[in-house]
């Protein structure tokens, strides 16, 4: 589904503001969306984090199916990844948040260097990072100056004694290729004008349908019958009012209306991708 480029010319700037934000940082949490784990990892970066304790988060985990989540966080124990779900609906996700990251801050009060844990969110466009700082600056107790070393204009969060966050995130750029833009059109970390929406929102369809959801759709558009993604597809356009002229749809409306209830929780709980079978 190639449709122009994405993130021209910005990926080597973005590694090397990465690689200087990475400065000074002990622990870097990455953010993956719980529903396309797969999809919005970008290996690329990995290797900037080597040497780093590194978190990962299944954010936005309200949005992903209970099990297919417990498999994930399998898969990343498997193959030695810490992992845990997030949401930021849901205490008892933040808790145990907080009680990672105590441990942590506790391991470098002991340790040799004495310092605050100092930490850093990455992850692709759209997986929640902003949000996330948000719930943290909420929990705040000063927000400490400018320290050497980090680029002009950033700041550390003092989020607890000994505790600091820095406020900008890391962002990486998603890998695009043939497998991963439709996963990541559809949770919305790539730019509408940027990927072809109707061949994502019909992937989007042919997805409930496969995994024998189709009631979740129904739920929101009740006049939906089972049957080919293109025909769901016209009913959705024709139902919502998203039409051109003459009972015809518009077809990019459409897309943008089943993407929008999808990013918007309307849809229910929907994985896209699933752990990958041994072998
Ligand atoms: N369902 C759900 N939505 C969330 C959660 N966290 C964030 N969001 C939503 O995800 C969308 C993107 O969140 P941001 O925090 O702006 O994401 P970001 O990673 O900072 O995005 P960029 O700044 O574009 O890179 C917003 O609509 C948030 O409300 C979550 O835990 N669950
Ligand atoms: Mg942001």
């Amino acid at each position: 589904m190639s449709k122009g480029q994405w993130y021209p010319g910005n990926m080597s700037r973005a590694v090397s503001q990465l690689r200087e934000d990475l400065k000074g940082i002990d622990l870097v949490i990455e953010l993956l969306d719980a529903r396309i784990p797969i999809s919005s990892r970008n290996p690329t970066f990995s290797n900037l984090f080597e040497g780093k304790k590194h978190l990962v988060l299944l954010h936005k985990a309200d949005r992903a199916e209970k099990e297919h989540t417990e498999a994930w966080l399998g898969y990343f124990k498997d193959v030695g990844a810490e992992a845990m779900p997030f949401s930021v609906q849901g205490k008892q996700y933040q808790n145990r948040l907080f009680t990672y990251l105590k441990k942590e801050e506790g391991r470098m009060r002991s340790g040799r260097f004495k310092r605050p844990l100092r930490m850093l969110f990455v992850g692709i466009p759209n997986v929640g990072k902003s949000t996330l700082i948000n719930l943290f600056v909420r929990k705040a107790v000063t927000r400490t100056g400018n320290r050497p070393g980090i680029t002009r204009g950033k700041q550390w969060i003092r989020i607890m004694p000994g505790m600091e966050l820095l406020d900008t995130p890391g962002i990486l750029s998603p890998k695009i290729n043939e497998e991963t833009a439709r996963p990541l059109a559809v949770v919305g970390a790539i730019p509408a004008g940027q990927v072809d929406i109707q061949d994502a929102a019909l992937w989007l369809i042919s997805r409930y349908q496969e995994k024998g959801k189709l009631h979740l759709l129904q739920k929101k558009y009740p006049e939906l019958e089972p049957g080919p993604a293109e025909e769901l597809f016209e009913k959705v356009g024709l139902s919502q009012g998203c039409l051109q002229s003459e009972g015809r749809i518009d077809a990019e409306r459409t897309a943008a209306l089943l993407l929008r209830d999808f990013q918007g929780g309307f849809l229910g709980r929907l994985t896209l991708e699933q752990v990958p079978r041994p072998g």
